[in-house]
């Protein structure tokens, strides 16, 4: 769970939003935007206070057009202790989307990480409002505005023998959590793409695999499974080719695609660390590989390519090693040659 420390400083943040503004794009030395050198929605995981920044608010809203809430529209943050529901960060992020013209995206109302003490407390019957009640409330307060939601998140086991156990499996069975949680979501904004996501597909074959009968499992039982979610947290070790692989193979069930959380590492590497020329060289050979699998798909298929996060300063990786420059934008919010890189595999 978030430490208090972070939930506190949202709020101090939210204040400065009233009265936010943003720096346009020509004063920040930017080149051609990301936005407008792709023919699809382009997103970046965000958090309130960093729209709250004119800086960071104005790069993110010259060059992005989707934002994913980065963990404010988790349960973590929304359900509290007694179950109430928490929205003021969240909304902070959606009325930023509107006010720029940037799509919203939900993320993630079902992740067997995220297990609130509220529902655990809860019996057989009442879980199974709770959990009616908590995706009908988060879905229908966006209904309108969010374009899609990552409504399961990482269901597959990383052996892909399977799926994950979890609170929701345990109460509401193996797949009928996931099913139930497709149908509520339709119920609650029947226009929102509806996806399922998860992470190292092109990793792991077996997995991959599993994820795909997972989301062939969902459709035949009737659930309005409308996209595919790949996060995309690569290490500049991933051979060649696999990304490419990856995608084709996604694509294959004619669902539209979202390169969800898309970051590439430095430092995890497997071999020795590489933070080198090659290793950067491999970094941008990674991002240019997955901007032009995914520039190749049919345009429906096309949902959106998804930075996890703007600087790399924010980057969960560099929480976990400060020396990793995962992103497209520097610790000042400066474009990195591997924005360009991008830009180029897009073929502008
Ligand atoms: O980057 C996110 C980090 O700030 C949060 O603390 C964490 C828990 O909410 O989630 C991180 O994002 C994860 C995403 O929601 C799901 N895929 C893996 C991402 C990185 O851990």
């Amino acid at each position: 769970m978030r430490p208090p420390t972070r939930r506190g400083l949202v709020a101090s943040a939210l204040a400065l939003a009233a009265c936010q503004r943003v720096e346009p794009a020509s004063a920040l030395g930017l080149p051609v935007p990301l936005k407008s050198a792709a023919p699809f929605p382009v997103g970046v995981a965000v958090q309130a206070e960093q729209l709250a920044d004119p800086l960071l608010g104005g790069v993110v809203a010259s060059q992005f057009s989707q934002l994913t809430p980065e963990w404010q529209m988790k349960m973590e943050y929304i359900v509290e202790d007694n179950g109430a529901l928490r929205f003021t960060a969240p909304d902070a992020i959606a009325e930023f989307g509107s006010r720029h013209g940037l799509r919203l995206f939900g993320h993630t109302l079902v992740w067997h990480e995220q297990q609130p003490k509220a529902f655990v407390d809860l019996d057989g019957t009442r879980f199974r409002q709770g959990y009616a009640n908590y995706i009908g409330s988060v879905v229908g307060r966006y209904r309108g505005r969010a374009v899609g939601w990552d409504v399961v998140n990482e269901p597959v086991a990383e052996d892909g023998d399977g799926w994950r156990d979890c609170l929701w499996s345990e109460r509401l069975g193996a797949f009928e959590y996931m099913r139930l949680a497709f149908e509520l979501a339709r119920a609650a904004d029947p226009a929102a793409v509806l996806l399922l996501n998860d992470y190292n597909l092109e990793y792991l074959p077996a997995k991959r695999t599993t994820f795909l009968k997972l989301a062939e499992a969902l459709l035949k039982a009737g659930a309005p499974l409308g996209g595919l979610g790949t996060q995309t947290h690569l290490a500049v070790d991933l051979q060649p080719g696999a990304i490419t692989a990856a995608i084709r193979e996604l694509a294959s069930l004619g669902l539209p695609l979202h390169i969800s959380e898309m970051d590439v590492s430095l430092v995890r590497a497997k071999g020795p660390a590489e933070l080198g020329e090659e290793g950067r060289a491999r970094q941008r050979a990674l991002y240019a590989e997955a901007a032009h699998a995914f520039i190749t798909l049919p345009p429906a298929q096309r949902f959106a390519m998804t930075f996890w996060g703007l600087r790399d300063r924010d980057s969960w990786l560099d929480r976990i090693d400060a020396a990793d420059e995962p992103l497209l934008f520097d610790d000042s919010a400066r474009p990195k040659p591997l924005l360009a890189t991008v830009e180029a595999a897009l073929g502008t």
